[in-house]
């Protein structure tokens, strides 16, 4: 499974650079807690966006694991910037609410911002360790249980950096929602 709808909310799967999603209202930066540009997602994001990012991000840091803070886009092609620290495997407990909370928060800042197109990186699954499987699980399970009381969101995005990643998320897809 690649797409799903649930209560007509598009959820799907693409390959992709998350710094490179044109048709989309709000980015989701795997941030660091200094929300500075960093590797990986938070890397592509900052180089993308500009230094005027770090400069609005500055007074907002630091954030704690599990939290998310928004920004405007700067030289994306997108409105919005959602910047969430994912925990790190092993170290930030518990993990499984953590990472949920990334993305209870990052929707809750999109229907604030009445954003309608979301995509969102495999938080936490790079540098900070987090087994893929799993993590789509959380991000699955959270969003599942959300999609019924959200108002303005219609698209929500996974955006993953290689086919392997796609193929573990499609099947996690098919036991959550199939
Ligand atoms: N587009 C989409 N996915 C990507 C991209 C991209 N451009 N680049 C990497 N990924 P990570 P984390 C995938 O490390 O684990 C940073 O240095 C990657 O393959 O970006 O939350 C920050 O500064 C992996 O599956 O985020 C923090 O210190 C996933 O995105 C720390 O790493 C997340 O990888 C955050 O670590």
């Amino acid at each position: 499974m690649r797409e799903t709808k649930q209560s007509d909310i598009t959820i799907e799967l693409k390959r992709g650079d998350i710094a490179n999603q044109s048709d989309i209202d709000a980015v989701v930066n795997a941030a660091n807690a200094e929300l500075r540009i960093g590797g990986g997602v938070a890397g592509a994001i900052h180089r993308a966006a500009g230094p005027e990012l770090t400069e609005e991000t500055r007074s907002m840091a630091p954030i704690e694991p599990g939290e998310a803070v928004i920004s405007g886009g700067h030289n994306l092609p997108n409105d919005y910037i959602i910047h969430c620290l994912g925990p790190v495997y092993g170290r930030d407990e518990p993990s499984d609410e953590l990472l949920a909370n990334c993305y209870k928060k990052a929707l809750d800042l999109a229907e604030d911002h009445q954003i309608e197109r979301i995509a969102f990186p495999a938080i936490s699954t790079g540098a900070f360790g987090y087994p893929m499987n799993d993590a789509a699980r959380v991000a699955f399970k959270t969003v599942k249980e959300r999609v019924d009381t959200l108002e303005y969101v219609s698209l929500i995005r996974f955006v993953l950096f290689s086919e392997g990643d796609i193929a573990v998320h499609e099947d996690v897809m098919e036991e959550v929602f199939g």
